[in-house]
């Protein structure tokens, strides 16, 4: 009876995709390349494919995971009357930039790319689904990287606001909350994902990242811009892989590495939210020998356009130790390393466990920010096994699900205004991080192998009529 009425009335439940990992369809319509349809699938190719962006795009790995994906393009009218069927609120997925602008630097936006979003967002606002558009998920268009090795180009600033400029012009009045960019903050760990970035011989990595990420941030203060002269009412957020850093120990040379981390985390969300780059950051990139090229201009629109909200993703905490001899313990294979915690379990991935870092994050996040947040990613990428009977009994999932969204209920007790819950993979797609469709973070399961067998044909898992229950009872039925 205590927990009655923790969540507003209006809060956002539903789920989160993104069009790189569902869509399919990866030519049609006039569809320009995307970073992700030159990608293999499986852990080990997958890594070294994004590690060198140069080398995949002349590689021939035969099956591509992406080209048809889950052919969400084809199959959305099914999908989204089963998230209505769940009850979602809202749908959080992202706009293929490659479907609007083929080549990124087009003058004009491809009709035939706008048509499919025309009809996508209608179908949900018919079916009283609010959608959450992510601007730019993992997908800068390929030729882009080729043409200006992605997001290091200035160039690509002016790009962006002429796309974002088209999409808040074309859904004004059906699209209310937007994201520019998916997990800023990624550039420095997937920078091919992140920025489209490609590194040249002898190039400073750091320099390259820190400066593609000032052109993000400039880019994103601009969309802002135009997203609230477009409409007033547009509610734009950025996006932040969140997941609190943990020290390894009370030594307070762990304790300032563990900060430091943070902030190398932080950093984007600062200059995105508050407008101007936090006081640390000079040393900060003075130590990795970074210097930013930042004119008057653009520290001013940077002042003036700072987001509405913060979304963020959260999947696991991490640690750091100030020991390099601890840290040689570090895993790898994650694009945020992390030692292992031994108070915590990890999924089949090594992803830690731990609801109560949601808590933590939503905490620190708020404390630092004060503006509302969306947990616009969270969940557990598992492996299912379907019964004889063709069932999916995943309770581990519900595990994971019940233990987040009882500590997030505890956030918002503490005082966080949160806006929403979007669990990532609502639907099984394809992984970013390994390709794989074993993977999986879903409620729907997707008929569909790590080789592309399959028939696409989906199915409640037992977690369907569990998170339908959530929320219909807004979070008391867990
Ligand atoms: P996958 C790494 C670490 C944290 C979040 O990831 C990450 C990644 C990239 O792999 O990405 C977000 O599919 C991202 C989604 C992604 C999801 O987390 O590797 O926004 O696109 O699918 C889960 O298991």
């Amino acid at each position: 009876e205590k927990m009655k009425n923790t969540l507003p009335k209006d809060f956002l439940w539903g789920g989160a995709i993104a069009a790189n990992q569902c869509e399919g369809a990866y030519l049609e319509n006039g569809k320009g390349l995307s970073p992700v349809d030159i990608l293999p699938g499986g852990p080990k190719l997958r890594n070294e494919a994004l590690e060198d962006v140069k080398k995949a795009m002349n590689t021939d790995y035969g099956y591509y995971p992406s080209h048809i994906s889950i052919d969400f393009f084809h199959k959305f009218k099914e999908d989204i009357k089963l998230f209505k069927e769940m009850g979602f609120k809202c749908l959080r997925t992202s706009i293929c930039w490659a479907r609007i602008f083929p080549n990124g630097d087009n003058l004009e936006p491809n009709e035939e790319g706008l048509k499919f979003y025309d009809a996508l967002i209608d179908e949900l606002i018919k079916n009283n689904i609010e959608p959450v558009i992510t601007i730019n998920h993992f997908d800068t268009p390929l030729e882009l990287t080729k043409k200006y090795g992605g997001w290091k180009d200035k160039r690509l600033i002016d790009f962006y606001a002429r796309y974002c400029e088209v999409l808040f012009k074309r859904y004004k009045g059906k699209v209310k909350y937007w994201m520019t960019f998916n997990e800023i903050n990624i550039i420095l760990h997937i920078p091919s994902f992140g920025g489209g970035l490609v590194f040249e011989e002898g190039e400073n990595k750091k320099q390259v990242m820190y400066q593609s990420a000032h052109h993000q941030l400039v880019a994103s203060a601009l969309a802002t811009k135009i997203g609230h002269e477009i409409d007033s009412e547009n509610m734009i957020g950025c996006m932040l892989a969140a997941g609190t850093v943990y020290p390894n120990t009370c030594n307070p040379n762990d304790i300032l590495a563990a900060q430091a981390a943070n902030r190398e985390n932080y950093f984007f969300i600062d200059v995105q939210s508050k407008g101007e780059y936090p006081s640390y950051s000079k040393r900060m990139l003075e130590e990795l020998g970074v210097t930013l090229e930042i004119s008057e201009d653009e520290k001013k629109i940077l002042k003036e356009h700072t987001v509405d909200y913060i979304g963020f993703s959260y999947y696991s905490s991490r640690l750091r130790s100030a020991d390099p001899e601890v840290m040689k313990n570090i895993k790898d294979g994650n694009a945020f390393a992390s030692l292992t915690n031994p108070y915590l379990k990890e999924s089949e991935w090594g992803w830690t466990i731990d609801p109560t870092g949601l808590r933590i994050t939503m905490n620190e996040l708020y404390d630092r920010y004060n503006k509302p947040l969306f947990i616009v990613e969270n969940g557990l990428g598992a492996i299912d096994k379907i019964e004889t009977d063709g069932s999916i009994n995943d309770d581990y999932r519900i595990d994971y699900l019940r233990q987040h969204i009882e500590q997030m209920k505890e956030g918002v007790k503490d005082g966080v205004n949160l806006l929403g819950y979007t669990p990532w993979g609502c639907i099984d797609l394809v992984s970013a991080g390994t390709g794989q469709m074993s993977k999986r973070y879903g409620f729907i399961y997707v008929d569909k192998d790590d080789d592309g067998n399959g028939t696409l044909k989906r199915s409640k898992k037992k977690s369907f009529n569990w998170y339908k229950n959530v929320i219909s009872s807004n979070g008391d039925e867990l």
